[in-house]
């Protein structure tokens, strides 16, 4: 039986792979972080087979101590300060988290388990403001990130290479592109337009606050998502690959989507609130995902629509089930 390890395992991303993990017959250990509010802390895997210590990015002995206790063959680093406009209210904290947290965890691999393999969660908001000619980005694309969270994961992306070419680790990188579902943070866009279109709907609420509408994303699922990252390695070298769906819309467009889904006009009820805006926006992202589909035969079973629907109906029995 493999073991994996998955640091930000109470997250959306980690609560899937974990699930995934499990079918696959893994056993699934990970970290969790203390929290004062400790009845939240496992919402998302309170019903999985699953073993848990304490720990955190920013502290390496509670990283090497994990390590040591599970011994994993497989790490899947998915701890992060992962809201990109709050990382501009706390840079420090998401440069710790999610750059020099990195080094420390690439520092306890190293230590304990360096025959394992090693996932690290990057990011499409590592671009920035760089498409390429066609209209996506895809692994060559140049980086420039316009965000603090963008800049660390930069970080973390190179250190990885480093990691692997140095010491001949097998460090992978996961490109991700926007990937939602039900579980996602209510303070990010889809979950927060969806919850906020249904209780406009159950008569729970007047309006929605939002920021930039025109900001194009390429969304896709969690779930399928996280299959990429275990079949990322699978292989027998390490390798990056940018995880998309390769289709963008606007944030406009999916308020219409939502919304009309609904009955609703999104433009009675939607309002713009400057403190959604960011210091500097990501006008736009879409993925060029050939590299996986043609090297890995992934390929995501959600369509927009699809999880869409999946998040609607999600809030939609939340509301009518109080
Ligand atoms: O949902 P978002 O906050 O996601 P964002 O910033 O694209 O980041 C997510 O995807 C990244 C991958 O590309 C991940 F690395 C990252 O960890 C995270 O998962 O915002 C999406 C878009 C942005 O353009 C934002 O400006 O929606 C726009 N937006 C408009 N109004 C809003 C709002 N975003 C939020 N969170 N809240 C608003 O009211």
């Amino acid at each position: 039986m493999k073991t994996a390890f998955i640091t930000g395992i109470a997250g959306q991303d980690g609560s899937y792979l974990a699930e995934h993990l499990l079918e696959q017959g893994y056993r699934v250990t990970g970290i969790i972080r203390r929290n004062s509010t400790v009845e939240h802390q496992k919402n998302r895997i309170a019903d999985l087979d699953i073993e848990v210590e304490y720990g955190d990015l920013t502290d390496q002995s509670s990283l090497e101590r994990a390590l040591r206790i599970y011994k994993p063959d497989e790490i899947y680093n998915l701890a992060a300060q992962s809201h990109v406009r709050i990382s501009s209210d706390i840079p420090q904290f998401t440069v710790q988290t999610n750059a020099v947290g990195v080094v420390n965890i690439l520092e306890a691999y190293k230590n304990v388990v360096p025959e394992a393999k090693f996932y690290q969660a990057s990011s499409s908001e590592m671009f920035g403001s760089s498409v390429d000619a066609d209209g996506y980005q895809r692994e060559t694309t140049p980086m420039r990130p316009v965000s603090p969270y963008g800049c660390s994961k930069v970080f973390a992306y190179n250190i990885v290479h480093h990691y692997r070419n140095a010491y001949k680790l097998h460090a992978n990188n996961g490109i991700l592109f926007n990937h939602e579902s039900p579980r996602r943070g209510s303070n990010f866009v889809t979950n927060k337009v969806v919850k906020g279109a249904v209780e406009i709907k159950l008569g729970l609420a007047n309006k929605l606050e939002l920021g930039n509408m025109d900001s194009y994303r390429d969304w896709g699922h969690s779930y399928d998502y996280v299959r990429a990252m275990h079949l990322i390695l699978q292989q027998d070298r390490p390798n990056d690959y940018v995880v998309a769906t390769g289709i963008t819309r606007s944030v406009r467009d999916m308020c219409d989507y939502v919304f009309s889904k609904l009955e609703l006009d999104y433009k009675d009820w939607v309002v713009q609130n400057p403190k959604y805006l960011r210091p500097e926006e990501l006008p736009y992202l879409r993925g060029d995902n050939t590299k996986i589909t043609t090297e890995l035969g992934w390929n995501p079973t959600y369509t927009f629509e699809a999880l869409m629907d999946e998040m609607i109906e999600h809030w939609m029995q939340v509301y009518q089930s109080q």
